[in-house]
């Protein structure tokens, strides 16, 4: 392998930096990491086409710092490397059921991803004085689906997941932008083979089948990110229908590849106990931020998750 230069002196260890680099990886909890030289974004267009479309609704802060995901080295100037994780979830057991979806259940990913993403820089920071290092979980301008296919650790699903090879498609990601080169990854091409199974999963027609979605039919989209206080009775149908509370596992829970084994995902994101419907309806603001401390829920606030119960209760009578 090409032994690329960090531009670094490894003080007081003898490993190569990407040994170093993974065995670190492992000893902070991220047992599956990719590395991708910074530069520009591939496949930029397939994004920018999107936004163009229209599907992706009223996601207006993609579209605000669009021009930024262009290339990494416009959010950190002085990346040169990538490092993404990968973190596998339990598999929703019974996507169809609806409620809230598996990511809802346990700890916040961007919690947990943060921490074990700053550690891992905190800990190649000792041995690589001057590193420095900027950490992007979901809500940075970043392609991180992208750049983890870029970075090897697997490829885009016909829903639009990064589905990796060991894991599946039930894994979230998180990226660690470095000031230092370090040797890349080589990208896999894609597994679906002739599998549908995802496309057929989608009970709103909302995944084109090329990898992207209209954020205006799908469940999550309407459950996590729509603003409006209440829903238009075509979407209140949708998300009611299906009991969509927080998110959408189908497309995911459905593939084939999920099989992480169960030691690799955290425990941090076993699920809880969800409430009832009733439970919810009762709950106010106080009660809302107790129940629902340290989950993503608590990003999207009681009023929507309100609105999104409440809708199933409507489409029921
Ligand atoms: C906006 C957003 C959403 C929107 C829109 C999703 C969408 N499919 O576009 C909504 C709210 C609907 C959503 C839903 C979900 N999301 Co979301 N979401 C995002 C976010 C913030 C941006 C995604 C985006 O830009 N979409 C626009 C499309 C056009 O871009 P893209 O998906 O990145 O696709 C790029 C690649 O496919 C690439 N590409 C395509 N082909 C190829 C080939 C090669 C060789 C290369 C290099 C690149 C490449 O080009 C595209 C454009 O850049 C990312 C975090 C982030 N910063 O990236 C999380 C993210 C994609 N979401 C995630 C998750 C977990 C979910 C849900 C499962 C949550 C849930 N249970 O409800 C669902 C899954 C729905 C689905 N089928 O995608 C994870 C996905 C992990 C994974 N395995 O891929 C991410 C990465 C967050 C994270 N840090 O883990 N999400
Ligand atoms: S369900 Fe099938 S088509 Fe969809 S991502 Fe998984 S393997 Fe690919
Ligand atoms: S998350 Fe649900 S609604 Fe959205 S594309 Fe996947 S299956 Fe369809």
């Amino acid at each position: 392998m090409k032994q690329a230069h960090t531009g670094f002196f490894l003080q007081s260890n003898s490993l190569q930096p990407s040994a170093l680099l993974r065995n670190s990886a492992r000893d902070v909890g991220l047992p599956s990491i990719g590395v991708a030289a910074a530069g520009p974004a591939e496949r930029a267009d397939i994004f920018e086409a999107w936004l163009e479309s229209g599907r992706a609704a009223g996601l207006d802060y993609l579209r605000r710092h669009a021009a930024l995901r262009r290339d990494p080295r416009a959010l950190f100037p002085p990346a040169r490397s990538l490092v993404v994780a990968a973190l596998p979830y339990p598999v929703n057991p019974d996507p169809g059921a609806g409620g809230f979806a598996m990511l809802a259940r346990g700890r916040d990913y961007h919690l947990l991803l943060r921490d074990r993403l700053g550690a891992l820089a905190r800990r190649l920071a000792v041995d690589m004085p001057g590193l420095r290092w900027r950490v992007c979980v979901d809500s940075a301008p970043l392609a991180e689906r992208g750049w983890a296919v870029r970075a090897g650790l697997g490829w885009i699903g016909r829903q639009g997941q990064l589905v990796h090879p060991e894991y599946g498609a039930a894994v979230v990601l998180g990226t660690l932008l470095l000031n230092v080169e370090l040797p890349a990854d080589t990208s896999l091409v894609s597994r679906c083979g002739d599998c549908r199974r995802c496309l057929d999963a989608c009970p709103t027609g909302a995944l084109a089948g090329d990898g992207t979605l209209d954020c205006r039919r799908c469940l999550s989209y309407l459950s996590i990110e729509h603003k409006a206080a209440d829903f238009e009775p075509a979407d209140a149908a949708r998300v009611g229908a299906r009991q969509a509370w927080f998110g959408c596992d189908r497309c995911t829970a459905v593939c084939p590849w999920n099989r992480a084994p169960p030691e690799a995902i955290p425990a941090e994101f076993l699920p809880s106990p969800p409430p009832s419907a009733a439970a919810l309806l009762e709950l106010d603001e106080s009660g809302f931020a107790a129940r629902f401390a340290g989950t993503t829920v608590l990003r999207t606030g009681l009023a929507r998750l309100r609105r999104n119960v409440r809708a199933g209760s409507i489409s029921k009578e």
